[in-house]
C-alpha cells in the first residue's frame, strides 16, 4: 500500500477516464470555442460584477464578441442585490435557477418569482421589436431532434436537466445539465437525449424579423 491508503498502481488498474475524473485534471475542460459554435461548461465560468447592477456577480456566457446579436449570462444575486434595467429597446428574459427574486418594473406591482419561473420584459407582443423567442425543450431518453437542422436563426442554449450528445457542425459533444451552447446562423445542429432522465433545455432563437 502507498501512503494514500490505496494499493500500489491502483490508478492503473482503476482508470480515471470517467468524465467525473477528467473534470479534475489540471487544465482539462470540455469547453470549446469555434467560428460557428461554442460549448461553455461550468468549470470555465468566470464571474465579475455586472455593470450597473448592485451587488451582483455575473458570468457572460454568450455576447456579441462571439458573433451573436444577444447576450446570455448567469447573474448571482444575494439579499439586497438589484439589477439594472435592460438598455432601451433591449428585450430581456429572466429565468430563475435558484432561490427567488422580486420583480418590479417602473412603479408597477411587484411579483415574486421562484425557481423555474420566468419573466419577459417589456410586455409582448408589441411589434417587430418582439423578435425574441425562448423555448423550453424536453426530450425523454432516446428522443432526438427530428430535423438535422440548418437555419438562419442563431441560438443560445442552457441545459437545465439531463445529458446527451450535441452535434454542432462536424463535432459531436457529450453534454450535461449546466452546459451552455452558442450556435451561429446555419451551423448544422442535432441533439439526442441519453442517460436515464429527461433532457430539458432553455433555447433562445431570433424570430419575426425579415433577414433582409
Ligand atoms: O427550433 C429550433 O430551432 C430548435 N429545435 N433547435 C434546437 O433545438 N437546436
Ligand atoms: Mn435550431
Amino acid at each position: 500500500e502507498c501512503s494514500g491508503g490505496q494499493p500500489l498502481y491502483w490508478k492503473v488498474t482503476h482508470p480515471t477516464l470517467a468524465p467525473a475524473h477528467l473534470q479534475d485534471l489540471p487544465g482539462f475542460t470540455r469547453s470549446v470555442f469555434k467560428r460557428d459554435h461554442a460549448l461553455i461548461t461550468p468549470e470555465s465560468h468566470v464571474f465579475s460584477p455586472l455593470p450597473d447592477w448592485i451587488n451582483t456577480l455575473g458570468a457572460y456566457l454568450i455576447s456579441p464578441a462571439i458573433g451573436a446579436h444577444f447576450t446570455m449570462y448567469l447573474a448571482n444575486m444575494q439579499d439586497g442585490s438589484k439589477s439594472a434595467p435592460p438598455p432601451k429597446d433591449v428585450e430581456r428574459l429572466i429565468f430563475v435557477l435558484q432561490g427567488s427574486i422580486s420583480l418590479s418594473v417602473g412603479t408597477g406591482t411587484t411579483h415574486s418569482l421562484s425557481v423555474d419561473s420566468y419573466a419577459y420584459l417589456p410586455l409582448l407582443p408589441t411589434s417587430l421589436l418582439y423578435d425574441f423567442n425562448i423555448h423550453i425543450m424536453d426530450f425523454q431518453p432516446g428522443e432526438y431532434l427530428n430535423v438535422k437542422e440548418v437555419h438562419y436563426n442563431q441560438h443560445g442554449l442552457l441545459l437545465l436537466e439531463g445529458q446527451g450528445i450535441y452535434r454542432l457542425g462536424d463535432s459531436w459533444y457529450p453534454v450535461q445539465a449546466g452546459d451552455t451552447i452558442w450556435m451561429a446562423p446555419f451551423v448544422p445542429q442535432w441533439y439526442a437525449a441519453l442517460g436515464k432522465t429527461r433532457t430539458r433545455y432553455l433555447l433562445y432563437k431570433d424570430v419575426n424579423r425579415n433577414p433582409l
